[in-house]
């Protein structure tokens, strides 16, 4: 097969880049390629249209290359490429932290920028062992994520998430590591429809593990509050009270990652708003800025701001840690259209409405063959397959293939198929993708 890329075509050569996260093999083989996008579809190379199940990667929400956000950027461009953000500042960055305070929860309007949600998690671990050393607890440093969790891929996401695969490789990259058990329960909460009934105990065990290693050592605990990548696992009803009143207790933050449902993806701003749980450093990336141009930020507390820049002496850098990138111009200015576009279109309340119809859309897949749990809530779905005998993880990765061949875009991780559309989906095509992935279903293996 001659690949090019249509708008220049020039033919591809697929030796060199070596992709992340993909079976390279498999994929160059027989390779599924995008080349265009607008509102709610890609395009294939040669033309075909993909009505766009998962927002991109979890992050278009706004839907594709909306005219406010592509304007923004290219203003941006043609206006200032880049500026360093180490004692020097540029007027989009400290507007885009404005834009992000605003709907953040009430009193986490201090905004730290990364590149990524990755750099996100990181720097949220650091900012948490750096608030207690700041208050004279340097010995706080043990850090508590949660099996299934994902919070990235540079060291302390890595160590702090619980996929084992993502895991196994490295050995110990970070001490001071512990886990949470997690919250899927299937037996108990198949075709759960919003919050799951059982599993609020599932908290108590941070009791534990906080008296293993004793509270005067323990610095955080990270959670996604949905936990997204390993298979859409929403918490069970009274999970994050518990898990809030056990961190207040002991003395330790609560990082909520809300790389996937930070802006509107839960039907409201933050995962924060919609359980009415506050965390005291939140990470978020993604569709901060609709994915126009990388960006990540940690939003903190602003006691926990206070502390450490509080704690430095006058003229002293407080807190060392930062990117080239952080506070990109580029980023900032799309984050700030981005917002904007939220806002004027109300899709976090948008959001919220189509969950019903997106709910019930999802849960007519019941029965189908195959399946044998369907979750939800906002606009993300889970469809958990029986794995294939000795193969796990096929089925799911045959049904994407053919869920793409039929035209619509799906992800799916182990045999768990992942939904979560832009939150411009109209009723018709959520229907569209869930009789696409019905007719896929009954051809399946
Ligand atoms: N935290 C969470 C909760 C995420 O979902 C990250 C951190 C890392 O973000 P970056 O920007 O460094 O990739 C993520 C990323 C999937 C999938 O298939 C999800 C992510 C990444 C790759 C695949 O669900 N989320």
């Amino acid at each position: 097969m001659k690949l090019e890329n249509p708008h220049t075509g020039t033919t591809l050569s697929l030796d060199e880049w070596w992709m992340p996260f993909t079976a390279n093999r498999h994929f160059k083989a027989a390779p599924r390629l995008l080349a265009k996008a607008d509102g709610m579809f890609y395009w294939t190379p040669d033309g075909r249209e993909i009505l766009d199940g998962t927002a991109g990667l979890w992050c278009v929400n706004a839907g594709h290359n909306r005219k406010p956000i592509v304007e923004a950027v290219a203003r941006q461009a043609a206006t200032m490429d880049y500026a360093p953000p180490f004692n020097m500042g540029h007027p989009v960055a400290f507007e885009a932290a404005t834009a992000v305070a605003a709907v953040a929860p009430a009193g986490m309007q201090r905004v730290f920028f990364a590149n990524s949600g990755s750099e996100a998690a990181d720097t949220a671990m650091k900012m948490a062992i750096a608030y207690h050393r700041a208050r004279g607890e340097p010995a706080r440093r043990i850090i508590i994520g949660r099996e299934r969790g994902y919070h990235g891929v540079n060291v302390g996401g890595t160590m702090a998430g619980g996929i084992p695969g993502n895991r196994k490789a490295y050995g110990a990259l970070m001490a001071g590591v512990d886990h949470l058990r997690s919250t899927h329960d299937l037996a108990r909460n198949a075709y759960s429809k919003g919050q799951p009934v059982h599993g609020a105990e599932f908290a108590d065990e941070l009791e534990r593990i906080i008296a293993l290693h004793d509270a005067s050592n323990v610095a955080a605990v990270i959670v996604e509050p949905m936990a997204g990548s390993a298979g859409v696992l929403v918490p069970p009803q009274g999970y994050l009270e518990k898990l809030r009143a056990i961190c207040d207790k002991h003395g330790v933050l609560l990082i909520f990652d809300e790389v996937i449902t930070g802006f509107g993806r839960l039907g409201a701003p933050f995962a924060a708003h919609r359980f009415n749980i506050k965390p005291d450093l939140l990470t978020c990336a993604k569709a901060i800025n609709n994915a126009a141009v990388p960006l990540g930020a940690v939003i903190a507390r602003n006691e926990i701001h206070d502390t450490i820049v509080n704690a430095a002496p006058e003229g002293a850098i407080e807190f060392l840690h930062g990117y080239t990138y952080s506070g990109h111009p580029l980023a900032c200015a799309a984050a700030v259209a981005t917002q904007k576009l939220f806002a004027d279109e109300k899709l976090f309340e948008r959001a919220r409405a189509m969950e019903p119809h997106f709910e019930a859309a999802l849960h007519s897949l019941r029965g189908a063959r195959h399946v044998i749990d369907i979750r939800n809530i906002g606009l993300v779905g889970g469809i958990e397959l029986e794995p294939r005998a000795g193969a796990p993880g096929r089925r799911a990765l045959d049904a994407h293939v053919k869920c793409f061949e039929a035209g619509v875009l799906v992800r799916f991780t182990a045999d768990i198929l992942a939904l979560s559309p832009p939150l411009i989906i109209e009723r018709a095509q959520m229907e569209r993708i869930v009789e696409t992935i019905g007719a896929v279903l009954k051809t399946l293996e």
